[in-house]
């Protein structure tokens, strides 16, 4: 059992300053000694130090923004991540923003072309180039210290990555190294509350089965994980990549983070899921995303980072008994 944790410090994919400092304060907690407590060797060799590209030499395109920076990084670091799970190894990707799922899931699925993907999220993140403008007209009620119904949060990557992965959406030469390997029938979301007009009309068109927090409200969060593998993963047989930000959480539970939405997953729904996908055996790569250090007060810091590492742990194994 060896686990590599892929730090990065990154926020090119969204406005707000601070999410960059989520992997050291993850580390800083003590993430590495948990996991070594549970059993795993665990590889961490420091944060990645990406090439920065100064803001004049990478205008948006289209609305995109950082689009030339945000590709260079998600492209390392599928490099990082195809590296550790060919070796069979299991990578933890510490964010910094959701557009670096782009990079871990491109290369998860370089070695593992059947993998499904998990995605527990408020938010869908599955804008294209044409959708993800669509915000801007409707208000949405959330969070009072929600910013994203700001028309400038518009074109922002974070908001984007699956839908790149899935290979939806005008395709732009920066991002040629990305393959869209991602099946629709291979996603399942867990979680959303926070879904543009545009993103529900995608959903809908592809048929991507997902179990927003009315179904958790519904059927519980054991039925929904149930029904959500049984999706894709009916024979429990393929490979499982968790990504997991933060803000699936309820405000309550994780304030730090750039765009909380009220009404989400307990602290116990939250660790349920990642109990129940370290159960199938499956998992082969975890994203723990968004963690943003530099907003809220420091109680609020504390208990998301903490929070953060405890999802980790679940995921790898740590029990209740
Ligand atoms: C919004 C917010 N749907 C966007 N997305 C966020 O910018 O496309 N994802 N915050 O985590
Ligand atoms: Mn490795
Ligand atoms: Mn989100
Ligand atoms: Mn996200």
């Amino acid at each position: 059992k060896t686990a590599a944790i892929v730090g990065c410090p990154f926020s090119g994919g969204q406005p707000r300053v601070g999410v960059d400092k989520g992997p050291i304060h993850l580390i800083d907690a003590g993430l590495v000694n948990q996991l070594v407590t549970l059993g795993w060797k665990v590889n961490f060799d420091g944060h990645h130090q990406f090439e920065d590209i100064k803001a004049e030499d990478d205008p948006p395109i289209g609305i995109l923004k950082n689009p030339r920076l945000v590709s260079r990084v998600s492209e390392s670091v599928a490099k990082a991540v195809t590296g550790h799970v060919s070796k069979g190894h299991l990578p933890i990707t510490l964010g910094g923003d959701h557009s670096l799922a782009m990079g871990t899931i491109s290369g998860t699925m370089n070695i593992h072309p059947n993998a499904c993907v998990v995605w527990v999220d408020a938010h869908a993140d599955i804008n294209t180039a044409e959708s993800t403008d669509s915000g801007i007209a409707s208000i949405k009620f959330v969070s009072a210290q929600c910013f994203s119904q700001q028309p400038g949060c518009t074109g922002n990557i974070h908001g984007m990555p699956v839908s790149f992965l899935l290979g939806i959406g005008s395709k732009f030469s920066e991002y040629a190294w990305l393959k869209p390997l991602l099946k629709a029938e291979r996603l399942v979301y867990i979680g959303l509350r926070d879904v543009d007009a545009g993103e529900k009309r995608i959903l809908r068109e592809n048929n991507i089965k997902a179990f927003s927090m009315h179904e958790v409200d519904k059927y519980g969060i054991g039925k929904v994980v149930e029904m959500a593998l049984n999706h894709v993963n009916p024979n429990r047989d393929l490979p499982i990549h968790l990504s997991f930000d933060v803000d699936a959480l309820d405000p309550s539970v994780a304030p730090s983070t750039g765009t909380p939405v009220r009404g989400g997953l307990t602290f116990r729904e939250g660790h349920y899921i990642c109990e129940a996908i370290s159960e199938t055996g499956l998992l082969v790569a975890l994203d723990m995303m968004e963690v943003n250090p530099a907003l809220a007060d420091d109680a609020s810091v504390k208990k998301t980072v903490a929070v953060g590492c405890s999802l980790v742990r679940s995921a790898l194994g740590e029990t209740l008994l």
